[in-house]
């Protein structure tokens, strides 16, 4: 095992000009006294990272991006006790532990999850990578990880525990996108047994929604999407109903389904004219939540009087209102009881193979890339 207490030279997937990924040496720090420095065994691709290489959403550049990583402890700061070197762990977003919505016990709802985890750099902008020739700066630190790495330092808050009978390499993106989708079904909506929930966007975190609400008891599940291949996957995880939103009309056809409208539904896709259907969508009192990452200018009107007098509820919800610590070990007992079925989105690319799995990914070729790396 290499010494972890000096810097020393791993390899990252860089992005040193938007649009793209480039392996490459880079210099890893030693742990500070409350990170964590974990061997990348694969880490999951994420829409946020294709928004980030793109710089729509920007962080300086040149980064190491990579949110969903797994792999294992290869050494802890001196104040880490939640693991030791050789445990099996899954990283997620990192809060900042300290304002309101942490104390309360909802690090996803961080007041400064933006700063934490979008910046590029430590709180006091140090840096645990530097360029491999040791000049200029290297922007690091996404979600607290940057697992786009054979190596990574991650922080003890955002570094979960796993248990070590379960596949690593299929775990990272129990750390954000699955979590996203099965938490908002699960944790905010408490979509419940016998409900009616539909889902805007069958993609990783879609899907991860549909496989939730099975497991909530929802005794019908509606997946829209326009790709035929994702409504078809959609219905074998358990939608009991799909609707191409290309080819149907979407408000009338989950209209038609349930009679009155469905009690819970959430978006994925951002796009506000989807969650102005969503919402009108819904029942008489019902809830829905927006999670997708939208354009940056981008508005959800909705006609006001109908809204108020439908009694409904539109709610904002970040990475599912997780706490990985309790939540992802959840998710992965209910996959290794085979209720959850995760690994069905899966598909795995060599690490080299970054950029083709971000064009399949975009072009919808795959669900959730997992980059196998150590
Ligand atoms: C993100 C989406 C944009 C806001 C923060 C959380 N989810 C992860 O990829
Ligand atoms: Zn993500």
């Amino acid at each position: 095992m290499a010494d972890a207490s000096t810097e020393r030279e791993i390899t990252a997937a860089l992005v040193r000009e938007k649009g793209s990924f480039e392996l490459g040496p880079v210099l890893l720090g030693p742990p500070r006294d409350d990170e964590i420095v974990v061997r990348i065994v694969a880490t999951g691709l994420c829409h946020t990272d294709l928004v980030v290489r793109d710089q729509v959403y920007p962080v300086p550049l040149p980064v190491v991006l990579g949110h969903e990583g797994a792999g294992v402890v290869e050494a802890v700061g001196a104040a880490v006790e939640k693991v030791v070197p050789g445990d099996h762990v899954a990283v997620s977003f990192l809060p900042c532990g300290r304002c309101r919505p942490c104390f309360d016990g909802s690090p996803a709802s961080c007041a400064n999850f933006n700063a934490v985890n979008f910046a590029g750099q430590r709180p006091d902008g140090s840096h645990a990578l530097r360029p491999a020739d040791g000049g200029g700066i290297l922007h690091d630190r996404f979600f607290g990880q940057s697992s786009f790495a054979t190596h990574a330092v991650t922080n003890e808050r955002n570094t979960v525990k796993v248990r070590p009978d379960a596949p690593l390499e299929l775990l990272g993106p129990l750390g954000c996108g699955i979590q996203t989708g099965a938490g908002t079904v699960l944790r905010a909506l408490s979509v419940g047994v016998g409900s009616t929930f539909a889902v805007m966007g069958a993609g990783a975190v879609g899907l991860s929604a549909v496989m939730a609400a099975r497991v909530a008891g929802a005794t019908t599940v509606i997946a829209v999407d326009v790709l035929p291949s994702r409504l078809e996957l959609a219905a074998e995880l358990g939608a009991t109903h799909t609707v191409n939103g290309r080819e149907q009309d979407t408000v009338e056809e989950i209209r038609r389904i349930t009679g009155e409208g469905v009690d819970y539904a959430l978006d994925t896709t951002g796009l506000p004219p989807l969650i102005g259907q969503m919402v009108e969508a819904l029942r008489q009192r019902g809830t829905a939540a927006v999670l997708g990452a939208s354009a940056e200018d981008a508005v959800i009107s909705l006609p006001a009087n109908t809204f108020m007098q439908s009694c409904k509820t539109l709610m904002g919800v970040v990475e599912g209102n997780s706490v990985p610590d309790v939540f992802v070990p959840q998710l992965l007992d209910l996959h290794m009881q085979g209720r959850f079925p995760f690994d069905r989105l899966v598909t795995f690319y060599d690490f080299d193979q970054i950029n083709e799995a971000a064009a399949d990914a975009e072009a919808g070729r795959t669900v959730k890339p997992v980059l196998r790396i150590g």
